[in-house]
């Protein structure tokens, strides 16, 4: 996922969006209002996962013999309902919890109203506009592998992402399978590690109970490079998933972004697995230098012990990330994606 980012209401928003939607109720028949979670997104039609059902359930109509059965779809807890919202409702992503209302005489649901979100992930898109991808999102696993070669400078990408939108991070080894002995893989598992992040090691078709276990009870949305096994890995933690793979032609090693839009997967008691597309390309004009510097911590903590102010990082003399980066304290390749990403930040706003 390219830079997500977290967008926190104020207070002022937050009351003007249920002063707004108290007056939208007080105009319809809340009371047949369920509580449901939006599972997948299409533009404006989503689908709905029922978590409550109605007190008084509606009676299906009498049929006299010989008469066919109408259409008739029960409402039952955890079924997926097609739904509409109001017209006048904010665009809904995966991970909303709404209230909706279901019709069983056609199997189709309406969006009444949206309760907060605990967080917003948003990426870029091409055309420079950010685009909501996912909500109520507390842990984003990076998933990565040595096929397709990860480029660490990516992982560092979303771990500014991470960073920026305030969601903890957790790193995934794919395809351990295919790791050797003393695989130069591992050593960027240990530089992470080093660095302070939570890293765990996997392979999809393997035993993945450590993982399970770490992710119950969170809403997790899987990021990372197409074809690294973020689907394959969901269809073992979750077999009922049934998420769509693909083998990687051996021509185009970056896969076929198998994966084409964001579904979300109830997962035990209290936990959801969110499945999005491998995104290769990263805007990242909408950050800011701080939000880059959140997620290199090592280095932001030495900026500012140059010689000068205004140090570039790059050729200046007594450069405390230089010098640090020369005595091996902070990794090389770390400051060289951090001062990439500078660049492009700067780029981006000159253009702007
Ligand atoms: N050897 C090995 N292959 C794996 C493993 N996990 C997944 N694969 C294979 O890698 C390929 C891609 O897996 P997917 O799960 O489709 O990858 P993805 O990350 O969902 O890709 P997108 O949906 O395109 O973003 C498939 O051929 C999988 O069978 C693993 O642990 N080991
Ligand atoms: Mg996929
Ligand atoms: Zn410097």
């Amino acid at each position: 996922m390219a830079l997500i980012r977290k967008r926190r209401l104020t207070e002022q928003q937050q009351r003007r969006i249920q002063k707004q939607q108290k007056s939208r109720q007080e105009e319809i028949d809340t009371s047949n209002d369920l509580e449901g979670l939006v599972v997948q997104h299409y533009g404006r039609q989503l689908e709905v996962q029922a978590l409550s059902t109605p007190d008084v359930h509606p009676e299906k109509p009498a049929v006299s013999a010989g008469e066919p059965e109408p259409f008739w779809k029960p409402i039952e807890l955890g079924s997926v309902w097609r739904c509409h919202t109001r017209t006048n409702l904010e665009a809904l992503v995966t991970g909303d919890r709404v209230k909706w209302q279901a019709d069983p005489n056609t199997g189709l649901g309406i969006i009444t109203a949206i309760h907060p979100r605990q967080s917003l992930l948003t990426r870029p898109d091409r055309y420079h506009k950010v685009k909501p991808v996912a909500a109520n999102v507390s842990l984003i696993v990076i998933v990565f592998a040595s096929f397709p070669e990860v480029a660490p400078s990516l992982i560092d990408r979303y771990l500014v992402a991470c960073a920026d939108a305030d969601i903890p991070a957790l790193l995934v080894l794919n395809k351990m399978d295919l790791v050797k002995e003393n695989d130069p893989i591992l050593d960027i598992v240990q530089e992470y590690k080093n660095l302070g992040y939570e890293v765990m090691q996997t392979q999809s078709s393997g035993d993945v109970s450590a993982l399970s276990q770490r992710l119950s009870g969170e809403t997790v949305a899987f990021v990372g490079q197409s074809g690294v096994g973020k689907s394959s890995l969901i269809n073992t933690i979750v077999p009922e998933a049934a998420q769509k793979t693909n083998i990687i032609s051996e021509n185009s090693a970056l896969g076929q972004h198998t994966t084409t839009s964001t579904r979300l997967i109830a997962f035990g008691e209290n936990s959801a697995l969110i499945d999005s597309p491998g995104i290769r390309e990263f805007g990242l004009w909408h950050l800011t230098t701080e939000s880059v510097q959140n997620g290199f911590t090592e280095i932001a903590n030495l900026v500012g012990y140059c010689q000068f102010r205004n140090c570039t990082h790059k050729h200046e003399k007594q450069c405390a990330l230089r010098e640090a980066a020369s005595k091996g304290e902070i990794l090389p390749r770390r400051l060289e994606s951090y001062l990439r990403l500078i660049d492009e930040i700067a780029e981006a706003q000159q253009k702007n």
